[in-house]
């Protein structure tokens, strides 16, 4: 339908223009008037729809993978979230990748490394670890670890521990349509551990704190995980300062400690906290998130719809879509892992954001 509009495409169609179009076809060519409007759209128009994926009706079926698959004939044992709208790229929304992964104890998947940058929010279990540029990092519920792109990575759950499931999150989607996508598996399979336990919490783990001896140029946080007790800490602690938003509550972004900035090039994170009732205003910006709850329960109103979640479930905003967020209990605050594509839409100048004219969607 082409718009009458005066600066847009409005050209009718006659038995000479038709002709006209089919010539220039034939030499894979195009009249730009034909396609402008929806190349050219207003404002985003997300392809991707506002979806929540219940872990209480997904997690028999990702355990159900332990009996039906190994991680050498796999790869990685994953049940991934397939957004409705961006099947054909498997992008939970936008240019995000999501996925389940699950391990028993004892069990291991080999390393390799990819242009994908990718990160892991355990979920479930003890005693997983994962080795990233031979640095092992140890992992417990709540806590979140990045894998950064070229980086070797491997996964484990240690023999004593018990069944664990994460979530991972890569932005496969976009580094595809860029068309910059490698992937290397390790010549040995497996990584020599180099480095002391969790040193790089050791090192750059500190409050405030950054070692004075060391260089560090690479494009990512040298700080590889983010552990639950000191963010759920940090977090009631800026909640009890006044520290908030109405749009956000209290939200604490995951930073590469050296600078402040994202933890990764092309991926962002962030823990929110919602007090106990708080329902918070509607915006919207530029840039897709796919969220975790971490703890507690309550809704979203995400583009008019309303998604009910609870701990553990996985939703997702996309991108230019009015979201806000309500905590339905009382007595307990809610808080929500999120990752997002936002350090790209800052990098290349495409950030944008705008609050909702009405404060709440209807
Ligand atoms: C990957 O490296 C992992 O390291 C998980 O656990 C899922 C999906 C596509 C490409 C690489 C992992 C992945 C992945």
């Amino acid at each position: 339908m082409r718009e009458d509009v005066p600066g847009r495409a409005n050209v009718a169609d006659t038995p000479e223009l038709d002709a006209y179009y089919d010539e220039i076809a034939a030499l894979d060519a195009g009249a730009l008037w034909n396609v402008a409007n929806i190349i050219e759209p207003w404002e985003p128009r997300s392809s991707s729809v506002p979806m929540l994926w219940p872990y209480r009706k997904l997690r028999a079926h990702v355990l159900r993978s332990l009996e039906l698959v190994t991680p050498e004939r796999a790869g990685r044992r994953v049940v991934y979230l397939a957004n409705p709208g961006r099947r054909d790229v498997a992008a939970a929304v936008g240019s995000l990748y999501t996925g389940l992964q699950v391990m028993s104890p004892g069990e291991s998947a080999s390393a390799h490394r990819h242009s994908t940058s990718a990160l892991r929010f355990i979920m479930e279990g003890s005693g997983a670890y994962t080795i990233v540029d031979g640095h092992k990092v140890t992992l417990g519920r709540n806590d979140f670890v990045i894998t950064p792109n070229g980086a070797w990575h491997e996964h484990g759950v240690e023999a004593g521990g018990s069944v664990c499931i994460w979530q991972d999150g890569l932005d496969i989607p976009l580094v595809n349509a860029l068309e910059a996508n490698f992937f290397q598996v390790h010549p040995k399979l497996r990584q020599e551990v180099d480095h002391a336990v969790d040193d790089t919490s050791a090192r750059y783990g500190g409050p405030g704190l950054r070692p004075s001896t060391g260089a560090w140029t690479k494009g990512y946080s040298p700080l590889l995980k983010y552990e639950w007790a000191a963010t759920y800490a940090a977090l009631c602690a800026a909640a009890a300062a006044g520290e908030g938003s109405a749009c956000d509550g209290v939200m604490m972004q995951y930073v590469n400690p050296l600078t402040g900035g994202a933890v990764m090039q092309t991926i962002g994170a962030a823990m929110q906290r919602l007090a106990p009732g708080e329902h918070t205003q509607a915006h919207r910006h530029t840039g897709s998130a796919v969220y975790q709850v971490a703890k507690g329960a309550g809704f979203s109103v995400i583009g008019g719809r309303r998604l009910d979640w609870e701990e553990r479930d996985i939703f997702c905003v996309p991108s230019w879509m009015y979201h806000e967020h309500g905590n339905a209990a009382a007595d307990e605050d809610a808080c929500l892992f999120q990752f997002n594509d936002l350090p790209v839409m800052h990098a290349l100048g495409l950030y944008r954001e705008e609050a909702h004219p009405d404060g709440r969607q209807r």
